[in-house]
């Protein structure tokens, strides 16, 4: 690669705006995972930033090169957060896109884990002769953990699990009497944008018939398309038909399970590479002692009434 065309900071520039673009539609790709594509002339200049924006639609490399046409050949790089696929899926390959445009040189961010991938796309692009890195440090680790959940699928045959509690300072996760949350504003956004980039929601009986919540994504604005899953754990078939009923209405799927293996296995058949625990104590402390999780989100209460809640976020592997 001629060393400083694109020079080095618009290269991570360029891989920011690929990465905020792909992450906008988490939860809104699925199967597929989401992917951020930039596209940059030989002096950095940004000539277009796409995302993939589902299952059926174009890729991210397919869509930034069709928003160029208008500065066609001055396409020189392009930096994508996710190898190029070199197959024929429900789209064409998108490396038949980049040889068939001026581009000379491609960044990518993650390997992609598909088998019907795995290394082929850079493979064949540099075997055309173009130029191709793939990014490292922060950025490459950030691309890992967008395609994390579509790489747990692929790899182990369920879904992301991302577990997120509240708790009071005194450790309590009930909240007070008559309350369904004690959760401030912020947390209650946070809780909003987890629901939003996961394919399922996953709870309890036992927290339906206590709380009869709405697990809807609706305080964040949602991209998705399809009803988004959610899977209940029920193994005395006590979730009354009606909140079923409702649960459809408010457009989501629901289903109900006898236990967590087969919760898991029907999700990740229906295509969910995320699925949200949102449960009480007893449901969301089998999953961890399980190791089923991935991803813990612990929400502590403020003791004193107006100071920020805390959030603290941890992964069980963190990405490359
Ligand atoms: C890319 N760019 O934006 C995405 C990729 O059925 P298809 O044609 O949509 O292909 C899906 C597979 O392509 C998916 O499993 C993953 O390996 C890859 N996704 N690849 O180059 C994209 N979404
Ligand atoms: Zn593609």
């Amino acid at each position: 690669m001629t060393a400083f065309s694109p020079p080095p900071p618009a290269i991570a520039q360029a891989f920011r705006l690929a990465l905020d673009a792909a992450s906008q539609l988490a939860g809104a790709t699925a199967p597929n995972p989401p992917v951020g594509c930039a596209v940059l002339a030989a002096d950095g200049a940004v000539l277009a930033v796409e995302a993939h924006q589902g299952a059926g639609l174009p890729h991210a490399e397919a869509a930034a090169l069709a928003a160029c046409r208008d500065r066609w050949d001055e396409v020189h790089t392009l930096v994508v957060t996710l190898e190029p696929c070199n197959h024929h899926g429900r789209t064409p390959p998108c490396v038949e896109a980049i040889l068939a445009s001026p581009a000379r040189a491609v960044w990518i961010g993650a390997r992609d884990p598909n088998p019907a991938v795995a290394g082929g796309g850079a493979r064949r692009l540099a075997t055309a002769g173009l130029d191709i890195a793939f990014v490292a440090g922060p950025l490459a680790a950030e691309s890992a953990r967008l395609i994390a959940p579509f790489a747990m699928r692929a790899t182990q045959g369920r879904p992301w699990l991302t577990v997120k509690q509240a708790f009071t300072t005194d450790g309590s996760m009930i909240p007070p009497t008559g309350a369904k949350t004690f959760a401030s504003e912020a947390s209650l956004d946070l809780a909003h944008a987890l629901r939003r980039r996961a394919d399922a929601v996953i709870t309890g009986s036992g927290t339906i018939l206590a709380d009869a919540p709405l697990l809807t994504v609706r305080r964040v604005a949602d991209p998705r398309r399809a009803p988004r899953r959610l899977a209940i754990l029920d193994r005395r078939g006590r979730v009354p038909r009606a909140y079923l009923d409702a649960a459809r209405e408010r457009g989501l799927e629901p289903s109900v399970h006898a236990d967590i293996p087969a919760l898991l296995a029907d999700l990740a058949a229906g295509g969910a590479l995320e699925a949200l625990v949102e449960a009480g104590p007893t449901l969301s402390a089998a999953f961890l002692d399980a190791g089923l999780w991935d991803e813990r989100v612990v929400i502590t209460k403020a003791a004193r009434p107006g100071d920020p809640d805390t959030v603290e976020t941890v992964l069980r592997r963190p990405a490359a």
